[in-house]
């Protein structure tokens, strides 16, 4: 045992010093603990696609990388974990592009209000090479990003009134993901936006200091905000893509074929989720119903107008991401839309 880790110092060692590539030639997989961290409950659409990747890893690797997971925020909330993975402390998650903005602006354009009108384009656009492209801004920041996964298209709920035109939202404290494209676009719509981080959302909304939330059908089922919110409100107002996301200091470390093993998890993970969260989404209407929540639906001329409301914010999109880069990412979705 001794000798052999010996030798292993060794070989890093020499590794490190001599600047070779090929360090893990001898053992192209070691024995690794990765902390996986994740927002959501376990019984979610997030949950189950952390808990196959795991698997999926273990199966690859005959057991020796071990992912272990968090959810619930048990490793803190999406902020924090990002946070972690650039310093170190955690290896592994999954979350919001959206939190991702303070630290890489570029992710601020999947913010874009009514950017996309169905997953199929989304997906197109997150898995071509301008999804790719923003997501190796990260790696000057210290993250890695692996693979987009769906959270979804977002709908309001609140506690006050069926939200049916923009100025319904007059008034009501709205939490917001802490971002500032989303403050701006609420703001717009005539809400007071309170940005929160999402591990506090519950309490927020059971004790009143807030009034509504936006999440995807999913997430207001998982997260079980049907028993504080009575309204919901159908706005598809944007999609929120998730992101699973590793530390660039500990990714840099491993070896090609631990990497290959990981990403390919990620992916698979990836397409198990997108069908499973499209899936549930199709029947989490009826299910949130059951629970007692009231559905409306916002009349398409509504939604027009909504998004006029809204079409201001665009501008602070542009300002974080520059026009380059904007109109890049409508020219992809143009060309899906085909
Ligand atoms: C989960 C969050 C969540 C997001 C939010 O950690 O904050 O509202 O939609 O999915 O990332």
């Amino acid at each position: 045992m001794k000798r052999l880790i010996i030798s292993t110092l060794t070989a890093a060692l020499l590794g490190s010093t001599l600047g070779l590539g090929q360090v893990h030639a001898a053992d192209d997989i070691r024995p690794r603990m990765i902390r996986f961290g994740y927002g959501l409950n376990e019984d979610s659409n997030q949950g189950r696609a952390v808990k196959l990747l795991a698997e999926e890893v273990a199966k690859a690797s005959d057991g020796k990388l071990k992912v272990r997971t968090f959810g619930s925020a048990s490793l803190g909330s999406d902020d924090q974990m990002q946070n972690a993975l650039i310093g170190g402390a955690q290896e592994m998650m999954v979350g919001s592009t959206a939190t991702l903005v303070g630290i890489t602006k570029e992710m601020a354009v999947w913010d874009t209000p009514f950017l996309f009108t169905d997953p199929g384009q989304a997906d197109q656009v997150l898995d071509g090479p301008v999804g790719r492209q923003i997501m190796d801004k990260l790696e000057e920041k210290g993250l890695v990003g692996l693979v987009y996964w769906e959270n979804g298209f977002r709908n309001v709920t609140n506690s006050a009134r069926p939200i049916e035109k923009f100025e319904d939202f007059n008034g009501i404290k709205l939490r917001v993901m802490p971002n500032p494209v989303f403050i701006d676009t609420f703001k717009r719509m005539g809400a007071n936006a309170v940005p929160l981080p999402f591990s506090e959302l519950f309490t927020a909304l059971e004790t009143k200091a807030v009034d509504g939330q936006e999440n995807p059908y999913n997430t207001i089922l998982s997260s079980k905000f049907y028993e504080v919110q009575k309204f919901l409100s159908v706005t598809n107002h944007v999609y929120s893509p998730w992101i699973v996301t590793a530390s660039k200091r500990w990714w840099d470390g491993l070896s090609e074929t631990e990497q290959g093993i990981i990403m390919a998890a990620a992916q698979k993970a990836r397409d198990a989720e997108r069908e499973d969260t499209r899936r549930e989404a199709s029947q989490a209407l009826a299910a949130l119903k059951e629970h007692g929540m009231q559905i409306n639906e916002v009349s398409p001329e509504e939604v027009q107008r909504m998004r006029e409301q809204a079409q201001p914010a665009i501008q602070t999109v542009i300002d974080a991401v520059g026009q380059e880069l904007f109109d890049q990412v409508q020219a992809e979705v143009e060309k899906a839309a085909r």
